[in-house]
């Protein structure tokens, strides 16, 4: 079939909205049509050219959600017309990472999703010339049909609104999960948040579910600030306007240290002061963000001799077929709100403008409706 995608034809350039021959589902896979998709920053490093698992020509998205028009011979969890939710960590629930309960990271297709392969290892998507273009996360969903693997689709409520749970494919489920699942934060909790944008935020709301005392919000950019307050954030925090260190200041405002950090920008500079803001003796810090290609991060052993972790999420260490359709309840009985963050909604003809509004941080989340 013919469908309609923004390609990211090579590294650094903006997409490029054409046109595009789509096979069938092969046997375990899923035509699925993308009803809508928001744009993360992850999209963007991989545009960027910072991602050193960048393959280009590629179609980009993976936060979106849509209706299967059509499933492959062998699939039986879902049928043409479910609700669902694409996910880039799927649960297969067979591998050795799927029956280990200290980890979401299903690895039964990781390799070739990297390579932007389907799991045979081929791709699905081809030029009007009939040249390859890659998948990416394994769902591609700047593209407005997509195949997918059955195993990395969380089948959802037929209620939900598309525009809205697309941000549960990623941004929604990686701030809460990161809390919830990998933090695991007690009520009372003293936490810092280095970044309010589209992760930050969730992870902001979160800690206000869970029952945090003091949430402390970080930003370079003042106008993160109100939303961040809608959403459960009692103090604000501009590293530029801080006179002195950083960390000392927010030891200080912390009580002696947050019993959680979460570094949702992608800075190692920022990681390391997320780790020594930390409380001594017990303080976690938790790494969301991605960093570039050759950058590495740094402390010293002492910070962590003294008792503070390291720790990242991914996914917000959620096992996507089982908790995605309840964050989509969880949306929809009110105990999460999603529609605020949704600041832009954009044609995909307008999808490099949503990574313009990203960049002048004008957006939390720009999604594209197909
Ligand atoms: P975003 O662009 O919406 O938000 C980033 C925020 O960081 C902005 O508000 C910006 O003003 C702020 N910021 C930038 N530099 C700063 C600094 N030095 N100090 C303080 N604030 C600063 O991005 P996002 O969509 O929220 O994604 C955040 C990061 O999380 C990205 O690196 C993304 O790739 C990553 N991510 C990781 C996962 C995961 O599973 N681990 C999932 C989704 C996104
Ligand atoms: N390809 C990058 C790593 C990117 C990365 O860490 N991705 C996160 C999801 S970000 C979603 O917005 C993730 O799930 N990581 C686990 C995994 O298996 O990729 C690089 O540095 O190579
Ligand atoms: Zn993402």
């Amino acid at each position: 079939m013919k469908t309609r995608a923004a390609v990211a034809l090579k590294a650094g350039a903006p997409l490029e909205v054409m046109t595009v021959n789509l096979e069938g589902p092969r046997d375990g896979e899923v035509l699925v049509e993308i009803m809508a998709t928001g744009l993360c920053h992850t999209d963007e490093f991989t545009r960027s050219g910072d991602d050193p698992e960048g393959n280009f020509p590629a179609i980009l998205g993976h936060e979106g959600a849509g209706i299967v028009r059509e499933v492959g011979r062998g699939v039986t969890s879902v049928k043409p017309g479910d609700h669902v939710i694409p996910l880039y960590t799927p649960e297969c629930r067979e591998c050795e990472y799927c029956l280990n309960p200290k980890t979401n990271l299903c690895q039964s297709v990781r390799t070739t999703q990297g390579q932007g392969l389907m799991p045979d290892g081929t791709s699905r998507f081809t030029t009007e010339d009939g040249d390859p273009i890659l998948h990416y996360m394994g769902c591609s969903t700047f593209s407005n049909f997509t195949v997918m693997p059955e195993i990395a689709l969380a089948k959802v409520r037929e209620d939900a609104p598309f525009d809205k749970i697309c941000y549960i494919g990623c941004g929604v489920t990686t701030g809460i999960g990161a809390v919830v699942n990998t933090a695991k934060v007690e009520p009372g909790s003293n936490c810092v948040v280095f970044g309010l944008g589209g992760i930050g935020l969730n992870v902001i709301q979160g800690l206000r579910m869970v029952g945090a005392n003091k949430i402390v919000g970080v930003d370079l950019n003042n106008d993160k600030k109100a939303m961040a307050e809608r959403f459960g954030m009692t103090h604000f925090v501009n590293p530029s306007e801080v006179e002195g260190d950083l960390v000392p200041y927010l030891v200080d405002l912390t009580g002696g240290g947050a019993d959680y950090s979460f570094e949702c920008i992608g800075n190692t500079n920022v990681m390391r002061q997320a780790l020594e803001c930390a409380h001594k003796g017990w303080g976690e810090s938790i790494i969301i963000g991605v960093a570039g290609a050759g950058q590495e991060i740094s402390t010293r052993p002492f910070q962590l001799v003294t008792g503070r972790s390291w720790r990242g999420s991914a996914f917000g260490g959620a096992r996507g077929r089982t908790d995605v359709p309840k964050i989509v309840d969880w949306y929809m009985d009110g105990k999460i709100e999603i529609d605020p963050m949704i600041t832009h909604h954009l044609k995909l003809e307008e999808i490099n403008k949503g990574f313009e509004l990203m960049h002048a941080g004008e957006s939390i989340r720009s999604v594209v409706v197909y």
